[in-house]
């Protein structure tokens, strides 16, 4: 979006802050309008959480006898204002990528920069030059610079060390952004590119504008295009916050901080819930036990009762109810268009978390996976049932590979997420989180016995071991004519690798 504006003898750009959600974006440029000696503004925060944006602007130094006007601007992480993001991401003319260093903020770092690389394809003109600000250096236990970079989804990028919170590194890493953004305009002057006018926005007050009138805009078409989806169970979804939201919204900002975030009940507040009715009968059986949460070492929390399962993905958190609402809707989306392959029942609860904020959880039946089936057959089978097990663990896992790459979104096949409740095999563990899942692939009809073997050996080495393989009969005396030769194969090999049958008795 840089423009020549004419009047002012200003050449100006915008340098935007992406990464992930709080990588230090908001500390970073808090560092740099101190260094820079600009205010910065940041309109509707919700704490610390950036809701649209961070503004700085800076004018210095001369490029072609022009100012170099810089609108500094950060994006707000939170996956839910995934929309805010895209918008000015799309203005950018340089990206400052700011990443954690935390170990468990990779998997998000790179899924992240994977879609800024996305938009950032699309803006017409010149390519947008992206540099990687490496933030929070300073935290115990820091990735290390090479893992970092290799986890990166690009090569060959430029990468900067930075510790926001002491503004180390902040400067450095804008100033190379400015370079960068300035070699786009250069080239935009060569091809005759470079728009001469008075950029759209002048300041931060214009951008919220801007944003904001795009967004109802959007909602208009939004609403119309919803009219031809009629469903009781969206409607209801979407029905507006009322009083008893309020009164639990006030009740969570008054309580203090725990460590360990709340966990959802049955008497949350309609429109906090997927599906609607059902969702609540369920969250009533699921919660009749109750159970304290534990964090996985990647930050999501997990809980169980006797025969459910609670995942709260560590991102899932939101400042305000509005947004979380927003994320449920995505999360509902995403549930109710995958039926056909996932196990059954199951809901999502936008729940207080305790500390004022506001957390998504999914809520899954515990439901038999091909692991524990396995098991099972353990504890009561002959190995001649045993080895029967196997077999119809590779049949299950085997559907799994055909099946899964036509849900909406990639799904893990393990002997843990896969399950086959009715003799069809279903996904039985938790979705990704709808922001940052992939898109599902197909499996080609190569790769299908490599996922088997991988699956199966799992299982051989983790629940056989300490098997005699002179019990076992050969595989072939237990198949059936309807056990495909992949599975048959598959079962033989992964038996003979982890020394449970004798080769020679295939
Ligand atoms: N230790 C350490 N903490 C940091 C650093 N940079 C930021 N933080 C902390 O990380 C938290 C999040 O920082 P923000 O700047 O608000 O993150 P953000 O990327 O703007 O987050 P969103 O706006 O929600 O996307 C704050 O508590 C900061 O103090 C750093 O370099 N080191
Ligand atoms: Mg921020």
């Amino acid at each position: 979006m840089a423009v020549l504006d004419v009047e002012q003898n200003a050449v100006v750009i915008r340098i935007v802050y992406d990464g992930p959600p709080v990588a230090g974006k908001t500390t970073s440029l808090r560092a740099l309008s101190a260094s820079l000696a600009r205010p910065m503004t940041s309109p509707r925060v919700a704490g610390e959480r950036t809701l649209f944006f961070d503004w700085v602007e800076y004018t210095g130094g001369l490029f072609e006898g022009h100012q170099i006007r810089c609108q500094i601007v950060t994006v707000p992480g939170q996956t839910v204002l995934g929309h805010r993001r895209r918008a000015l991401l799309e203005s950018a003319d340089v990206v400052v990528f700011v990443s954690d260093s935390n170990q468990n903020a990779v998997e998000t770092t790179r899924a992240y920069m994977t879609q800024m690389r996305a938009v950032l394809d699309k803006v017409p003109g010149p390519p947008v030059g992206v540099i990687v600000q490496a933030n929070k250096r300073d935290v115990p236990g820091a990735v290390d610079m090479a893992t970092l970079k290799a986890a990166l989804p690009e090569t060959g990028v430029a990468v900067l060390e930075s510790v926001a919170t002491s503004g180390l590194g902040v400067r450095e890493a804008f100033v190379f952004a400015v370079r960068l953004a300035l070699d786009r305009v250069r080239e935009q002057l060569r091809y005759h590119q470079l728009t001469v006018k008075s950029p759209e926005v002048q300041n931060s007050d214009e951008l919220l504008q801007q944003m904001e009138q795009r967004e109802s805009d959007q909602r208009v078409i939004a609403t119309v295009e919803d009219t031809h989806e009629p469903s009781a169970a969206w409607s209801a979804l979407q029905e507006t916050v009322d009083a008893e939201l309020r009164a639990t919204a006030k009740r969570a900002a008054q309580s203090v901080e725990p460590a360990i975030p709340s966990v959802p009940d049955h008497n949350v507040p309609s429109g906090m819930i997927w599906p609607p009715v059902e969702g609540r009968v369920l969250l009533l059986e699921a919660c009749a036990t109750s159970f304290v949460p534990r964090a996985l070492p990647n930050g999501d929390w997990v809980g169980e009762t006797p025969s459910w399962r609670f995942h709260s993905p560590r991102q899932a958190v939101y400042g305000d109810a509005d947004l979380g609402r927003r994320a449920l809707i995505e999360w509902a989306r995403m549930h109710a268009s995958g039926q056909r392959w996932f196990s059954a029942p199951r809901a999502v609860v936008l729940a207080a978390s305790g500390d004022g904020m506001w957390r998504l959880w999914q809520i899954v039946r515990t439901e038999e996976s091909v692991r524990d089936q396995l098991v099972r057959g353990i504890a009561d089978g002959s190995p001649f049932a045993l080895l029967r097990r196997l077999l119809d663990a590779g049949r299950h896992l085997l559907a799994a590979t055909e099946a899964f790459p036509l849900a909406p979104c990639r799904l893990p096949i393990t002997v843990d997420t896969v399950g086959a409740p009715n003799g069809v095999p279903l996904y039985i563990g938790f979705l990704p989180d709808p922001f940052l899942s992939r898109a599902s692939r197909p499996i080609s009809a190569e790769d299908r016995p490599i996922v088997l073997r991988r699956e199966l050996s799992t299982l051989a080495s983790t629940e056989l071991r300490g098997f005699d393989g002179s019990r076992f009969p050969s595989v072939r005396a237990v198949a059936r004519d309807t056990d495909s030769a992949a599975v048959i194969d598959a079962v033989t090999d992964v038996l003979t690798d982890a020394g449970v049958v004798e080769a020679a008795v295939r």
